[in-house]
């Protein structure tokens, strides 16, 4: 794939791969530039390892940084995550602004996530439910797998999914060596249009 500006990649990804009937997940291919994705992939280095947060109600091996607090706005990772949110919120009817987070996921040799949905605590009204765009920075097959209510997930390197981890169980299998992850959230509500 070629590396178009920012502005030529929004417009270009409309719309997702056909996803399999009564599939409850939207796939985006080539989401990221492979350029981009290899710059968010450099935080994992990059960053201080203590600004990961671990620990406490995370499985071992698994860690994430918070990028909205830890990127300046002019950088064109900042960017990039502002013009997904903005596509997120238009593909689940939702606004940027509303719980909206947005992390790098890093699972270390090993591990992985059992079965869990992401309510928003105390927030998680009848009718609105936290969804997630997370983009696959890791080349799959040393990343592990994504289930979603025991459907396996095939991603490639660079696509993004959306989906309501509110409502929706959801695992990923042990992963063999790496797995990055730049995942946003967002409350969205509960019946996507
Ligand atoms: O690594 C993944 O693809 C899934 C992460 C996850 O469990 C979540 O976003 O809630």
């Amino acid at each position: 794939m070629s590396d178009p500006t920012i502005d030529s990649w929004y417009d270009a990804h409309e719309p997702g791969r056909p996803t399999p009937p009564g599939s409850t997940y939207t796939v985006l291919l080539d989401f990221i530039t492979p350029r981009l994705a290899s710059s968010f992939r450099e935080l994992l280095s990059e960053a201080p390892g203590d600004l990961f947060i671990t620990g406490q109600r995370l499985a071992p091996g698994y860690s994430r940084l918070n990028l909205l607090a830890y990127l300046q706005a002019f950088d064109e990772r900042y960017v990039f995550i502002q013009r997904a949110q903005q596509k997120m919120a238009k593909h689940i009817g939702g606004r940027p602004k509303d719980w909206s987070d947005c992390w790098l996921l890093r699972y270390l040799p090993g591990s992985g996530i059992r079965d869990h949905v992401d309510p928003v605590p105390g927030r998680d009204k009848a009718d609105h439910t936290r969804y997630r765009l997370n983009v696959l920075l890791s080349p799959p097959g040393s990343s592990g797998k994504l289930f979603i209510e025991d459907r396996y997930v095939p991603l490639s390197q660079h696509d993004a999914i959306i989906f309501s981890s509110g409502s929706l169980i959801h695992r990923v299998e042990t992963v063999p060596e790496l797995r990055c992850i730049l995942s946003l959230g967002m409350l969205g509500p509960k019946e996507v249009q």
